[in-house]
């Protein structure tokens, strides 16, 4: 048996993901310019990584997985989060990477693993990168069906730089997405600089978008923006049907939230037929 495949039936036992994490960071070295996560602090706590299903509603199907991270008793994100120091950073952005692609790998994850990243965590694009695409490769992941995520909503964001990080993704063949588009800050003015794949819309224009003529009109208004310029649109956070229904009439097909499925500690929850029944009415 092969070391991933030792390291993959151990699971999440921390000394072999350790191990897997040294050889990983070993392999890559620590080059010039960068090699910054290799020489972050080492974390001193581990994560595990929850699964929520990106549906497509044309066929009923699972488009993707997201991948958040988790504490090890499935804490929240941002109790997790707020256990990174500053000097930590860049290692934990790695650290989720590599441990959301290693788990998708042991899951069996056959549809698109979507990953977010931090802009500010990125410090030279194609180095980064290249830890990552490692991982991929060390576990059998097919790195074309990673999807990068970049969040709009960090307040101090430096644009150029994160177009520079999504155009060099994009050169790879990776596809790109703006998350939590609508949210405030910096959403336009990206979609301006670089066209992503995906645009995800934010909770502000999706809650209770069915009682509410504004958020109506201008979610159609960026549904008619994103389409003429080829990047498709990713309704998020969606919980009731009526929501569901409006969106799905202004043309968007992507959908992700409490509707369809929480997100799943280490498993990959599915849509049933009968669920899909529901939403669609039918
Ligand atoms: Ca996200």
């Amino acid at each position: 048996m092969g070391y991933t495949s030792r390291m993959l039936q151990a699971g999440g036992k921390q000394e072999a993901w350790r191990m897997f994490l040294k050889g990983l960071f070993g392999e890559v070295g620590n080059p010039h310019p960068c090699g910054r996560c290799a020489g972050d602090a080492l974390l001193d706590f581990d994560v595990r990584m929850a699964f929520q299903p990106i549906v497509d509603a044309q066929t009923r199907t699972v488009y993707a997985y997201e991948a958040l991270v988790r504490g090890m008793n499935g804490e929240g994100a941002n109790a997790v989060i707020a256990r990174v120091r500053r000097e930590q950073l860049y290692r934990f952005d790695q650290t989720c990477r590599v441990k959301a692609i290693v788990t998708a790998a042991r899951l069996g994850m056959k549809a698109r693993l979507s990953i977010n990243f931090a802009p500010n965590a990125v410090y030279e694009p194609a180095t980064c990168i290249r830890l990552t695409l490692a991982a991929a490769e060390r576990c059998g992941f097919d790195p074309k069906k990673l999807i990068f995520e970049v969040t709009e909503s960090e307040r101090i964001l430096d644009v150029p730089r994160v177009v520079t990080i999504i155009k060099d993704y994009q050169g790879r063949g990776f596809l790109t997405a703006i998350d939590d588009f609508g949210a405030g800050y910096a959403g336009l003015n990206l979609l301006a600089e670089f066209q992503p794949d995906l645009v995800k819309l934010d909770m502000a224009l999706i809650r209770d978008i069915d009682e509410d003529r504004v958020r109506r009109s201008i979610t159609s208004g960026i549904v008619v923006t994103c389409r003429s310029l080829g990047c498709q649109i990713l309704a998020e956070v969606v919980e009731t049907t009526a929501e569901y229904r409006v969106l799905r009439e202004m043309g968007i097909t992507l959908f992700q939230g409490y509707l369809f499925a929480k997100p799943a500690l280490e498993s990959l929850p599915g849509v049933s037929t009968e669920l899909w029944e529901q939403v669609e009415g039918s």
